[in-house]
């Protein structure tokens, strides 16, 4: 049986291996599993060896009919999993720029009716097509970026039907195009106009959730808790509900009020993961820690809401919290499908060295959609989801900013990009 695929000489290859059972956490963040001289064998989508290149090639994998790619000079590491975004919708919000620039705030811009209300009426304007059409082309970026796998939020659409809608296109663009998408039902994204925060809540547990439930159309439900959008009660009423319907849970947390309570929440409902944390408080990170929640946090937000507001991870990682890292990619505070401009900013910004910002970005973000036994590290059985980066050592990732330094993309041992 010989492999399809043989990528190999790679200078330095980054497996993660070891972390699939659970998330890194503490100094563990730096073991990436480090390979010199390092090859990666793929047969139908998965891959069958890893080791050094004379390793590799003695295992007997490589035949007449499989493929090579020399690696030589360069970086190879598994494809990065970005584990939060607001990817589908249609429009975009470059007009709120000047109200950023004279600092009017992102709440603000939201509570006069633009911000996410705005991406909800474009998006619910849009047909199927222009959604799906806008969304591909985000999606195509982000794998030519190296993304490889991605969860998914609704929430522009705040109506059953429209979230319903959301979900399932969802779903189409996850069988249509590359990459991997994971579904999170997010209806309580903001409150629309004509209700009030209970009454949509109400409506979000009686008639949104039971339904998104049982079409099967979520494996997530995530909750904007934020003073002023969803309050903690609110958020913890829709959790809950959520986890009897067998959803898993995510929420945003702690983004922008300063110790509001987001990240005790998080850990008292025991969700899977809790994003964003700028304004954690010690105790919500001590209880992140305890609970075993993985932070997702999301710097290109931080940049991009431009009040020079990290979240505290070097402080996470010390409690024993697992980090991993997303772009966030939404139409208002986070433009960008780029997970290399997030590695960038999680080591300057965050102080991630470059090895705890791959774990964050590759097995620890994994975790955090409940796909790591499928991706996020180079090792036997795993998916094929392989990059070649055009770099020659692990420092100049973060360093070199600005450009894609993406050579090659492999998805289930498949090439489906190359610069
Ligand atoms: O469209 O502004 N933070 N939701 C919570 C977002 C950002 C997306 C948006
Ligand atoms: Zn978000």
């Amino acid at each position: 049986m010989y492999a399809d695929l043989l990528i190999h000489s790679a200078q330095m290859m980054v497996t993660m291996k070891g972390f699939s059972e659970g998330p890194a956490c503490g100094e563990d963040m730096s073991k990436i599993g480090l390979i010199e001289d390092g090859a990666v064998a793929i047969r139908e989508g998965k891959i069958v060896a890893v080791g050094t290149t004379v390793e590799v090639q003695a295992g007997g994998w490589v035949g007449p009919e499989t493929k090579q790619i020399s690696a030589k000079g360069k970086v190879v590491t598994p494809g990065f999993v970005d584990p939060h975004t607001h990817v589908l919708y249609a429009g975009s919000r470059e007009n709120e720029l000047s109200l950023k620039i004279k600092g009017v705030p992102y709440l603000e811009i939201l509570k006069q009716g633009g911000g996410i209300l705005s991406t909800v009426r474009s998006t619910n304007q849009a047909t199927d097509e222009e959604i799906k059409a806008q969304t591909s082309r985000r999606l195509q970026t982000m794998l030519s970026l190296g993304t490889t796998t991605v969860e998914v939020k609704s929430g522009y659409g705040l109506t059953l039907e429209d979230e319903m809608r959301s979900l399932r296109l969802i779903k189409e663009l996850g069988s249509e195009q590359v990459i991997d998408l994971v579904p999170t039902f997010m209806g309580a994204h903001a409150v629309p106009p004509g209700y009030t925060e209970e009454a949509f809540v109400n409506y979000v547990i009686e008639t949104m959730l039971p339904t998104i439930a049982a079409e099967g159309l979520a494996e997530f439900c995530d909750v904007f808790c934020e003073p002023g959008v969803f309050s903690v009660d609110s958020s913890e009423r829709i959790c809950v509900k959520a986890k009897q319907l067998n959803l898993k849970l995510k929420i945003h947390a702690d983004e922008l009020a300063s110790s509001a309570g987001g990240a005790e929440l998080a850990a008292k409902l025991g969700v899977i993961s809790a994003d964003h944390l700028l304004q954690a408080s010690d105790e919500g990170i001590s209880a992140l820690a305890k609970q075993g929640v993985i932070a997702v946090l999301l710097p290109a937000t931080s940049f991009n809401l431009a009040k020079n507001s990290y979240a505290r991870a070097r402080a996470m990682i010390s409690a024993g919290v697992s980090v991993a890292l997303a772009t966030d990619s939404n139409p208002g505070s986070s433009p960008t499908e780029s997970m290399p401009l997030v590695l960038t900013l999680a080591c300057l910004y965050l102080r991630l060295t470059p090895q705890e910002a791959l774990t964050a970005a590759t097995i620890n973000a994994a975790h955090a959609i409940g796909r790591a036994e499928q991706v996020g590290s180079l090792e036997v059985g795993k998916q094929g989801d392989v990059l070649i980066l055009d770099i020659p050592n692990l420092n100049y990732l973060p360093y070199h900013f600005g450009s894609n330094p993406v050579g090659t993309v492999i998805k289930r041992g498949n090439l489906v990009w190359q610069s």
